[in-house]
């Protein structure tokens, strides 16, 4: 792998198990502060997991599952407030570090660091919530280690669209066939595959077992399955 130069990272799902247990309480508790009465169980949330980024996620709620809601004049400005308050909740969620890395993405994230490979990340979930886990995770300032973060609305098409794969191959100057790409869903498969990324490694979680992999050259229960190391990822 001569021209190999970095590993991306996706977020959610990838570098921990944050949806079911994270982004979903705090979607709940924002819409309870609200005096809403909607409940996203497990079984609904993996439902509207089909859609990436959480103000997108509210909306197709709203057509899909609850169309007899009375929207107020301005949806988006109601949504944008509600998703702020969902990520206020999801950050203190975030500070009582009870959801870990997945396993064996320490071990890689640190031997990378050690090794001196870029590292990025490109994520649909907000900046915030990315600095949110690493710091409860891999501790304050953790954040830099990584080269780009590329996070939520930083572009104007979330996964699968291509577009935040792309924005961080741009930053960072490289091809889609220098880098590896760590995803979870069909989604992120999609957006890595598309933004011309051949080698992704995928580690699968209940949400997204079940979904298409083809693009992928590999698929793992998560990343201490072989182990996933610099010397396993040469081999891709
Ligand atoms: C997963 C997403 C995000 C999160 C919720 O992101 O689709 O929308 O579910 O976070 P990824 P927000 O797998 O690309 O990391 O509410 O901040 O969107
Ligand atoms: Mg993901």
């Amino acid at each position: 792998m001569s021209e190999f130069a970095a590993l991306i990272f996706d977020v959610d799902g990838t570098l921990a198990d944050t949806e079911r247990d994270g982004h979903r309480l705090a979607f709940n508790r924002a819409f309870a502060e609200a005096g809403l009465d909607w409940d996203w169980d497990v079984d609904l949330y993996g439902k509207l997991l089909t859609v990436t980024g959480g103000k997108e996620r509210i909306k197709f709620y709203l057509a899909e599952f609850n169309r007899d809601f009375p929207l107020p004049d301005n949806p988006d400005t109601f949504i944008a407030s509600l998703h702020a308050a969902k990520t206020e909740h999801y950050k203190a969620l975030m500070a009582k570090g009870r959801i870990p890395l997945r396993p064996g993405v320490e071990n890689l994230i640190r031997e990378a660091r050690s090794a001196g490979v870029a590292m990025a990340i490109a994520t649909t979930t907000t900046m915030d919530n990315v600095t949110a886990l690493l710091e409860s995770t891999l501790g304050k300032g953790s954040d830099q280690w990584f080269a780009q973060i590329g996070a939520g609305d930083v572009v104007p098409n979330k996964k699968p669209a291509p577009d935040i794969y792309t924005w961080v191959l741009d930053r960072m100057g490289l091809g889609g066939n220098q880098v590896i790409a760590f995803e979870d869903s069909g989604h992120g498969v999609n957006s890595a595959a598309d933004a011309g990324i051949n080698r992704i490694v995928v580690t699968t979680n209940a949400y997204t077992a079940a979904q298409d992999f083809s693009r992928a050259s590999v698929v793992l229960d998560d990343m201490a399955q072989e182990p996933v190391d610099l010397a396993y990822l040469a081999g891709l």
